[in-house]
């Protein structure tokens, strides 16, 4: 694993909530603003449905193909998993990620099915754990008020409900929680301070060290 006190290791800061939370374009407008910035920044997500594997997963979230389960969990695992040494070769290299879903969605969505919460984390052992995870926390009404969902599998109320439940029990030490109900400029200004306040953190343990 990538140890957090590597010299010029870039940051990874994965972004995670309900659907309809607002993450893809919080991490758009942070992306944009960490380059205005001058920072080496890449904005990536999961599940990457370009490869072969994460074009399974679109099948399957757009109902095109049924799936076990336990499948499409280790599915979404192993999409993370191919890309791995391209994210560690990009963090090596100075370059902070921002993603945008990781582990605690396969954990979650994968929790609220019912599947057991120490079989659900186990694939995801061993992939890059993040700096920070920032949390865009917002209602499963509101989110659905907001409108947009697609007709993918997971996006009902019913169901995104018992996700929210699921995330509550995923908080950690590195997880910053963002009211994702505000207006979304003051959703991105709050969203900006605290990726940067860390980023600039993890470059100075780095110097220090
Ligand atoms: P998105 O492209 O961010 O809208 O994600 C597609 C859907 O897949 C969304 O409902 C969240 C869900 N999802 C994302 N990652 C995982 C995962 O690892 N496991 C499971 N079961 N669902 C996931
Ligand atoms: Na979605
Ligand atoms: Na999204």
């Amino acid at each position: 694993p990538l140890s957090a006190n590597n010299e010029s290791r870039g940051t990874l800061v994965v972004f995670e909530g309900l659907d309809r939370s607002g993450k893809t374009s919080q991490c758009g407008r942070l992306v944009s603003y960490l380059e205005g910035l001058g920072h080496s920044v890449e904005i990536w997500r999961f599940p990457d449905r370009t490869t072969s594997v994460g074009q399974m997963i679109s099948a399957y979230l757009t109902n095109k193909s049924q799936l076990d389960d336990h499948t499409i969990h280790l599915l979404f695992s192993a999409n993370r998993w191919e890309k791995r040494s391209m994210m560690e070769t990009k963090m090596k290299a100075g370059t902070t990620l921002i993603v945008d879903r990781y582990s605690y969605s396969g954990v979650a969505f994968s929790t609220a099915k019912g599947l057991d919460f120490e079989w659900c984390k186990a694939p995801e052992t061993g992939l890059i754990a993040p700096d920070l995870v920032v949390y865009l926390d917002i209602t499963p009404e509101k989110a659905a008020e907001r409108g947009g969902y697609r007709g993918e599998r997971y996006e009902q109320l019913e169901f995104q409900r018992k996700v929210a439940q699921h995330y509550k029990l995923l908080k950690d030490s590195s997880w910053k929680i963002v009211d994702a109900c505000q207006p979304l400029d003051d959703v991105e200004k709050q969203v900006k301070e605290i990726v940067l306040q860390h980023i600039i953190a993890c470059q100075k343990g780095k110097i220090l060290s």
